[in-house]
This record gives structure tokens, sequence and C-alpha cells, in this order.
């Protein structure tokens, strides 16, 4: 198979990095094999991309809004029409099923551009009478150069998910996607080129954390990060963006908790359960990877849950019947059957799964793992309080509201939980004694944008979506003018 080299891309123009002839491989998780080099990006690169985004800004921050969102709507309406190609690629690159990086991935990738194409002309800002003494009205402008880093596991949708509400508001961005996942956002750069997006808004340097994504971090002329990935680099990157005071958006992981009452609809909670615990591999950070099932209905639950989870479908990943793909690299797979085996020391049963899983072929290299659902673990034990971030669930009886309330808030993370019950009275109470950013009640990662989106605790800072990624995204003032 022939092997993709990437160059960055800066001030509209794809170039090799100043670091010659240094790139990091990026395999392909299904094979094992390296399908893609991306260069290994240092301080340079970004510094020449920092000055590309600033010289872009003076006339991007400029344009009426009504002219950016065209362009928004033209790169949403290109994305879709190769919505194919970038799923495929996306596929080779994360390891995820053609299924899921169809529908989602790309298709909500489209829809990020297209969604905040259409909310940059009808944001409203407030307006304030104090009765004969004064109007207040708020001005909006945008902060600058953005850097915006973004990890694995939703390439290109967590990515546009940052571009589209950043560049809506007038600002320019230097981006630093993953170095296991850089493919798609190498090939949106063509989407920019032909949408005529103007050289320097969008600048994107690949590489390291280490490396380019430190440099972004600490850069003195970016001062706006927004980042997604792992709880510990997001902590240093806290800690790194100091010095320069920088806006901060952090949306870290989760360990989120998924409530099972006896009284839910019980063909439903099952059905999304499987899902909310295996889909893209586990790989998502809203996974309700600790599940809590009322003790009168647990075993009825294990009896329904565990051969559907077992029969899920392991293999090819570009198979529409696959259920299951690879995880994203070898690295992380690891991570992943070393909970397994901690669960075991730790005295879980494992009621299926709990191994890599080999394939044939040109697959018996691929990073997958079998769906592993684990019980006869305490809550407070570690599987089942650290994020996994793989196919890895583990299910846990409670006796009443209140046990299942105190096991959901008892984790260091915060970000979202699922709660099932056909009494609206008790979802309600549920819900709002959770402290997390989002419950979803009888349902799961359904998204309405216009909604605030984020995670307490460990899982982050800030909020995105809609009015909230606006907010993030530029400068408030308030104007007071006198009546008198
Ligand atoms: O993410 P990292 P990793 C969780 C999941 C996973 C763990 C670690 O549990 O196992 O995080 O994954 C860039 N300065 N999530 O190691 O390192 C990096 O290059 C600036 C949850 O892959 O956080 C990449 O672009 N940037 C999560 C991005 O940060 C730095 C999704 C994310 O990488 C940097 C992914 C630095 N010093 C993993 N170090 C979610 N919330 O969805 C790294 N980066």
């Amino acid at each position: 198979m022939s092997v993709t080299v990437l160059q960055n891309f800066i001030d509209g123009e794809f170039v090799n990095s100043v670091n010659t002839g240094q790139y990091i491989d990026s395999h392909n998780p299904a094979t094992g094999k390296v399908h893609v080099k991306i260069p290994d990006s240092t301080k340079a690169d970004v510094n020449n991309a920092v000055e590309a985004a600033q010289a872009a800004f003076k006339t991007w921050s400029k344009l009426p809004r009504t002219r950016r969102s065209n362009f928004l709507y033209r790169i949403a309406d290109i994305l879709e029409s190769r919505l194919k190609e970038f799923a495929e690629a996306e596929v080779r690159d994360q390891g995820k099923t053609i299924t899921f990086a169809t529908n989602v991935d790309i298709n909500r990738s489209v829809y990020n551009f297209r969604y905040f194409a259409g909310h940059v002309l009808h944001a409203e800002e407030k307006v304030g009478q104090l009765d004969g003494v004064a109007m207040s009205y708020v001005q909006r402008w945008p902060v600058g150069v953005a850097g915006l880093i973004s990890p694995w596991n939703l390439p290109l949708y967590l990515l546009t998910w940052k571009i589209a509400p950043c560049i809506a508001s007038g600002n320019t961005c230097v981006c630093k996607p993953s170095e296991f996942t850089s493919l798609t956002a190498y090939m949106l750069c063509s989407v920019f080129k032909e949408a005529g997006l103007p050289n320097g808004v969008v600048n994107m340097v690949f590489g390291s954390g280490q490396s380019a994504g430190e440099a972004l971090v600490t850069h003195p002329n970016v001062p706006l990060i927004s980042f997604t990935g792992g709880t510990v680099t997001g902590k240093h990157i806290m800690a790194s963006s100091v010095k320069h005071m920088k806006k901060l958006s952090l949306e870290l992981g989760g360990k989120n908790a998924n409530i099972i009452f006896d009284d839910c609809n019980f063909e439903q909670a099952v059905e999304t359960s499987i899902r909310s615990s295996f889909w893209n591999q586990g790989e998502i950070c809203l996974c309700g990877s600790r599940i809590f099932v009322q003790e009168t209905i647990y075993q009825k639950f294990l009896d329904a849950f565990i051969p559907k989870a077992r029969d899920l479908v392991v293999g090819d990943p570009n198979d529409s019947k696959t259920f299951v793909g690879a995880l994203n690299n070898l690295k992380h797979m690891e991570k992943v059957l070393m909970y397994i085996d901690l669960a075991r020391q730790e005295g879980g049963v494992i009621e299926c799964g709990g191994s890599r899983k080999i394939l044939q072929g040109e697959l018996s290299e691929g990073y997958f793992v079998e769906p592993t659902v684990i019980t006869g673990l305490p809550p407070t034990s570690r599987v089942a309080q650290e994020e996994i971030f793989g196919p890895v669930v583990t299910v846990h009886p409670f006796t009443d509201e209140q046990q299942a309330i105190d096991y959901a808030n008892d984790s260091p993370y915060g970000l979202s939980c699922s709660v099932w019950s056909e009494n609206d009275r008790r979802a309600r109470r549920v819900s709002e004694s959770i402290q997390v950013g989002t419950v979803w009640v009888n349902c799961w990662l359904i998204r309405d944008l216009r909604m605030p989106f984020g995670g307490t605790k460990a899982s982050g800072l800030g909020r995105e979506g809609a009015d909230y990624s606006m907010d993030f995204f530029t400068e408030l003032k308030t104007i007071c003018l006198a009546n008198f």
C-alpha cells in the first residue's frame, strides 16, 4: 500500500516543514502498517503559520459576517460532495468503521460548517435599558489568532467543531491535529483552497504535541487555545498557557454513568447501552462506560446485554456489517488491555471479551479488541474510576435512587450521563442531581448544537455550542450610553 506524505498548510500553500526530512509515522490501525508520514513540525513552522494567520486576520476580521458565512457554506458543500472520499480516509487513519465515519464524523463535520455559517448571521447582541439613566449594549470582536488542538478519536468532527465557530467569528487560526490522525485534516486544506478561503485564515501544522503543540500553546501571539484531548495533557496546557494569560477551552475525558432504573423501557435501554458502550470502539469521550442497573433488573439486564455485546461484529472497518473497528494506535490498545488485566487483578468477572482479537490476512496486525463487559467490581475500583477509552464497560447493581446518584457522582470526571426511566419525575430528579455537563434521559449522544456542551471537574473548562462558542471566540465589551 502506498504511503501518503503530508505537508503543512500555511498561508494557503502546501509547504514542507522547516524540519526537512523529519517525519512521524502514522499507522493504519486495522493493518498496523504505516500509511501516512506527517511532518515533525517545529517551533519555526508554528511561527510561520502564526505570522500568516496574523496577516490574514487584518482583512478577515473586517469582512462582513455575510461574506464569512458564505465561505463556510461553500466549505460545507464541497466537503459534502467529497463525503465518501473523506469517510474512507478517516477509516484508514483512525480505525473506525465506515458506517460511523460516514454518518457521524464526516456528516457532522459538514454540519458544523453549515450550522455556524447560519448561526453567525442570526446571533443577536444583548441591549439593556436602565430607565431614564442609560442604555447599554454589547460589542463583540474577534480575539485574533486561535490555536486549535484536536485529538484522534473523532478527528475531522472535533477539528471542524473548532474551526467553524472560530473563523465564523472573524478569527484566523493555526490547527494542530493529532499526530495519530492527520490525514483528513490535511485533505480539508484542499477544500479550503477550492472554496477560495483567503490565504492564512486556516493554517495547519502537523506534528507531535511536545513540539508543534507546545510551540502553539506557548506562542505569545496566539491569545486563545481550544483543546480537546486527554485530561493530563489538558492540565499541562493550562499550566503552559498561564504566562500569556490565554483564553482557554479544555474538552477533556469522561467516565460517564449510564443509570438504568427498573421502570425503564428495557429494550431501548439495552439497545442504546450497546451503542453507548461500544460505538467507535468506545473511543468517544461521551461513552457510558460505567453502567449502573437497579438490582431488581440487574440479572435480566446482564442476560440481555452480554449476548448482544458478544455478538457484535469486530472486524474489517470497511465492511458495513462491522460494529467494532480497530483501536486507534498500538499504545492505546496496550493501555486498554492493561485495564482488562487490572480488572482481573481487582477481582472482576470478565463476562465477555477480554482479549485482543486477531483477524486474518492483512488485518492480522490490527489493533482489535473484543467488546468487554466486566462485573463484580466496586464502583470505587480503578477500572471503574479511570478513563479507559476503549470497548470496555463495567456493570454494577444499585439499590435506590440515592445510591445511583452517589455512584454516578463519585468520579473525578463530570462530562455526561444517561438516565433510563419512564417515570418523568424521577428522571428529572436524578438528572438535576448529577454533576455533569450533559444528561441524556432515555437517549444518548443526541446533540443540539444550540445547547452548551462541555464538562465539569476533570472533564474540562468552558462550554461550546452556538452562542457559547461565539462567546469563547470573541471578546465582549459593554458600551453604556448615558441618557443625560
Ligand atoms: O491524547 P493527548 P492522547 C483521552 C483518552 C486517551 C488519553 C490520551 O483517555 O487514552 O486521553 O490520548 C496534542 N502541548 N482522550 O495521548 O495527548 C496531541 O498532539 C500541546 C480523550 O492521544 O491529549 C493531540 O493533538 N498539545 C479525548 C492532542 O493534544 C499537545 C480524545 C490530544 O492528545 C501536547 C482523545 C502539549 N504538550 C484522548 N501534548 C476526548 N476528550 O475526546 C499532546 N498534545
